[in-house]
Formats: structure tokens, C-alpha cells, sequence
């Protein structure tokens, strides 16, 4: 099989995402780390016309979009099945997938977490309280569906973990250091295990801010 290559940058979530489907499919890969402040420059434009991470190369093949990335990984590698076989559970993953891009990362988390974790740590700037206080009432919205769609299974869309739970869970993680974290997860101490469970993966584990800073340094 040839090298899986991917673009991205320590800390982002949805490059985790994939990073972790990588591991969860026992796969190696190589990170090409895009420095902060070029992506909407030459070579990464060309990789992705919306100056975005993460990228997957394989073989000549570029893809964006991580649903099409973790769901492609999925197709072509041997390793546990990330996707239901029954179509309820199938189709359970793929709206879970769709809240994540919809509803958590826009509006949510690319507010609270850009402004308590990106602004400060890459930008050296103060969060804009009134931008994270505005998106409160919708990160309450999505918490608590997420919270409901989970109920008392062990993962998201079945009672095993599939490509809705490696999608969703770098996103919340990414808030569990915020003030936001405990008023957000208060009615859903399902969500916190869950996280729980997720983060104690070896994929997880493999893929955090810091370990993937690491293999960035080393690329
Ligand atoms: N829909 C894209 C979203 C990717 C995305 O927004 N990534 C963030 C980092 S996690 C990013 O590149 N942000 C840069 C920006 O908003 O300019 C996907 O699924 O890959």
C-alpha cells in the first residue's frame, strides 16, 4: 500500500480526525505539516482551494474534506470496519457526521474554540467574550443532541466505535479546557464518558496537540 500523506497542523480537529482513523485502521502515515499563515498561500492552495486542513495524499490522489477523507481511509484499508453494516446504524453515523460539520464545528466551535484556544495560543490575541457568550445558546443545542443521539449506547451511532465517533470527539475535546466545557456538558454527563472512552483510545492518544506538534517537528 502505498504512503498515506497528510496535511495539516498540530491542534486541528478535524486533521486529528483523520490522523486517528489512520491509527483506528492501523495504518502508518506521514504528517506534512502546513505552517500557520500559509495555507492560502502556494503549495496549499493547490491542495485545497479554500486554504484549509487537513488534505490527504495518497498515491497522486488529493482529497479534501474529512467525511470524504475518513470515509475513503475506511474503503481502502484492511482493519476494523469504522461504518455500520445496518442501515439505521449507517445512517445514524451519517447524520451525526453532518451535526459535526453543520451545527458543532460552524458556529460553535470554530467561534469558541478559535477564540479561547486559537487567538490566544497561535495569535497571541485576547477571546472575544461577546463573540463566545453569542454562540452559547447554539453550543447548548448541539451539546444536548449529541447528548440525545447518544442515549445510553456506548458510541454514537452503535455500540462500537465508527467514523461519527472519531469525527465528533476531537471537536468536543478541543473544548474541554474551556470555561465553556462544564456549563456545556452539565445535562450530559453521557457525552463527558464518552469522551472519556474516546480520548483513552489508542488512536486518541496518538493524535493529541502535543504528540502531533511532535511529529511535526520531526518532519
Ligand atoms: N469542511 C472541512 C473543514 C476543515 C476546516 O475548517 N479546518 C480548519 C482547521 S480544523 C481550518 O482549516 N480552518 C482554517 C480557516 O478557517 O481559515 C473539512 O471537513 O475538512
Amino acid at each position: 500500500m502505498s504512503e498515506f500523506i497528510v496535511h495539516s497542523v498540530p491542534g486541528s480537529p478535524y486533521g486529528r480526525a483523520v490522523l486517528a482513523t489512520l491509527v483506528e485502521k492501523g495504518a502508518s502515515y506521514r504528517l506534512s505539516p502546513v505552517a500557520f499563515g500559509t495555507w492560502r498561500c502556494e503549495p496549499h492552495i493547490s491542495r485545497h482551494p479554500f486554504g484549509r486542513v487537513p488534505v490527504l495524499e495518497h498515491d497522486g490522489f488529493m482529497l479534501y474534506e474529512s467525511q470524504a477523507i475518513l470515509r475513503y481511509l475506511d474503503r481502502v484499508l484492511p482493519g476494523p470496519a469504522l461504518t455500520p453494516i445496518d442501515p439505521k446504524a449507517a445512517a445514524r453515523m451519517d447524520q451525526v457526521m453532518n451535526v459535526c460539520d453543520w451545527y458543532l464545528f460552524q458556529g460553535v466551535n470554530n467561534v469558541i474554540g478559535f477564540h479561547r484556544i486559537v487567538r490566544p495560543r497561535l495569535m497571541g490575541l485576547a477571546p472575544d467574550e461577546a463573540a463566545i457568550a453569542e454562540a452559547m445558546p447554539k453550543a447548548h443545542v448541539v451539546f444536548n443532541e449529541l447528548s440525545r443521539l447518544l442515549g445510553s449506547k456506548n458510541y454514537l451511532a452503535e455500540e462500537r466505535v465508527t467514523l461519527a465517533d472519531i469525527l465528533v470527539a476531537p471537536q468536543l475535546d478541543f473544548l474541554v479546557e474551556t470555561p465553556e466545557w462544564k456549563p456545556l456538558t452539565a445535562a450530559s454527563p453521557n457525552l463527558v464518558s464518552w469522551l472519556h472512552r474516546m480520548n483513552a483510545r489508542a488512536s486518541f492518544k496518538a493524535t493529541t496537540w502535543e504528540r502531533v506538534a511532535e511529529l511535526a517537528k520531526a518532519a
